[in-house]
């Protein structure tokens, strides 16, 4: 399944020194100690207090090299003279990690907004996701991202289609991606003028009218069907408080749906794999990108404690998750035998704030259990490697700006978004502090994001950056004021 050649049994195999010297050490002393010092190659930053783990080769190394395993190496030695100081020549604070370079990547970002020519802005269809990245990403850099809204508003206006929702440019069919983009996009630069461009009562027929018989949603009508269509349809309806009848005319209601969520937790349950993780569709390979779509969805299903455990096996998602998470490099890798890439600091990173809240339950409001105390105490995963792949593997270093995927690759505006949400998360604890009464389907959860404090931190205070919802990927207090607003309009 993962791996792609087997290598021939005739064939002598190859051993990279350190392959060798990690063997002999494993078979020297069993089990296989964790790193040392003695580990590291001589040279290396360990006087700048980087962990070994950080700086040195795998100490355990599969025995059945293939294109994969080849891949994976390749990338580690990518990585080391990144994460080991080496190339940040003189740059880095005495826990090895060089600074959030935040105003060359806020200059990059403005420049992915800047004015394309009109026929292209019609041309590309993934331009809404160009403006949610780009806006989502300034204000996590602290940027005020409403003087935006007049170009936005008058941008996104003519994409709306009459019969709900938005395409990617004029005269496209609308998409659950694009209008999931376009809509966290307004909501980030805020404002009535921005609110009001959304037509709710076609949005509302539009979801209706995606919906099937098996409870999951279409991304387009006719389309297919993925996790992805649950998430974005979950947050479209949970942001603009779309009402969840069902419309009669629907065929999702003649199949006896008579909610726009009925049905729509089992869909998303079946789509774990035997892995643990979660796939696009039930029966394919587990991805994280998936796995966070599938946990946003159950957690505006129900608050998360209840609707997570009840439609996913815990234990098997959070080994799978768990294992996302590579040494030396510290990021997250996207699917079993692949690779670590920036992007899934947040689809890999932002699924943990989630899973906490599904095993600890509210902070207030509802006694806790043992096992939910017990669960909120440390981190599920390790923050310090992650915040380290990213200010140390992720960031551009030219003119340039911006974020990307692994050193080898260009900085993009997606990679810049998902990087810093995952940067975001890292730097910041999610507590579920109230929940909604049990049954009470639509209703909101309350959160609360602290800094994550601990006694010896690794990056610069400075460098902390914004907070952006757990499930929503924007900030807390413009899906707050998108409730308001809408809260405050008679619903058609
Ligand atoms: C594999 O790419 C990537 C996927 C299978 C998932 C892509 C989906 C998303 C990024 C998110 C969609 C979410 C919404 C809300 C629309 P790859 O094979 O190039 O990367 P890999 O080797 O890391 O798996
Ligand atoms: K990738």
């Amino acid at each position: 399944m993962s791996f792609r050649t087997r290598r021939n049994k005739t064939q002598p195999r190859v051993l990279f020194r350190h392959q060798i010297k990690a063997m002999a050490a494993a078979a020297e002393s069993l089990p296989a100690r964790s790193p040392s010092h003695h580990d590291m190659p001589p040279g290396n930053a360990s006087d700048a207090g980087i962990p070994g783990l950080f700086t040195s080769q795998p100490p355990i190394i599969d025995a059945l090299e293939t294109e994969s395993s080849q891949l994976q190496q390749e990338t580690i030695d990518e990585c080391l003279p990144f994460l080991s100081g080496e190339e940040h020549a003189g740059k880095c604070n005495q826990h090895g990690i060089p600074r959030l370079d935040k105003q060359r990547h806020v200059k990059f970002l403005q420049k992915q907004l800047g004015r394309l020519p009109p026929q292209m802005t019609a041309a590309d269809p993934s331009r809404p996701w160009f403006f949610y990245w780009s806006l989502a990403a300034l204000a996590l850099l602290g940027e005020d991202v409403s003087a935006y809204r007049e170009r936005l508003v008058e941008t996104v206006r003519p994409v709306q289609n009459p019969g709900g929702g938005f395409g990617g440019g004029f005269g496209q069919d609308s998409h659950l991606a694009t209008t999931y983009a376009t809509v966290l996009a307004l909501m980030l630069v805020g404002g009535e003028e921005a609110y009001d461009v959304i037509d709710r009562h076609a949005m509302w027929e539009w979801l209706c009218s995606l919906k099937q018989a098996d409870g999951g949603f279409q991304m387009v009508v006719g389309g297919e069907e993925d996790v992805r269509g649950a998430y974005c349809a979950s947050v479209l309806i949970s942001v603009l408080g779309i009402p969840l009848e069902m419309s009669p005319d629907s065929l999702a209601y003649a199949a006896g749906h008579k909610s726009l969520f009925s049905g729509l937790g089992e869909w998303v349950g079946r789509c774990q794999t035997y892995e643990g993780g979660v796939a696009a569709v039930p029966g394919i390979e587990a991805h994280g990108a998936y796995a966070f779509c599938a946990l946003g969805c159950l957690s505006i299903l129900d608050a998360p404690h209840r609707s997570i455990p009840k439609y996913m096996n815990m234990p098997r998602l959070i080994a799978w998750l768990s294992s996302r998470q590579y040494a030396p490099e510290g990021g997250f890798s996207g699917r079993t035998n692949k690779l670590v890439d920036g992007c899934y600091s947040h689809w890999v990173g932002g699924c943990w704030p989630l899973i906490q809240a599904a095993l600890s339950g509210p902070s207030s409001g509802e006694a806790r259990s043992a096992d939910q105390q017990a669960a909120d105490t440390g981190s599920l995963f390790s923050r310090d490697g992650l915040i380290r792949y990213i200010l140390c593997c992720c960031q551009d270093q030219t003119l340039r700006g911006g974020l990307r995927d692994k050193p080898s690759k260009y900085s993009d505006a997606y990679h810049t978004c998902y990087v810093l949400s995952g940067l975001s998360s890292a730097q910041h604890k999610w507590t579920l502090k109230v929940a909604r009464p049990a049954g009470s389907a639509g209703g909101a959860d309350e959160w609360e994001a602290m800094p994550y404090i601990e006694d010896e931190q690794i990056f610069n205070e400075d460098d902390r950056i914004g907070i952006t919802h757990p499930i929503y990927v924007i900030p807390q207090h413009k899906v707050e004021a998108a409730w308001e607003y809408y809260g405050s309009k008679t619903t058609e």
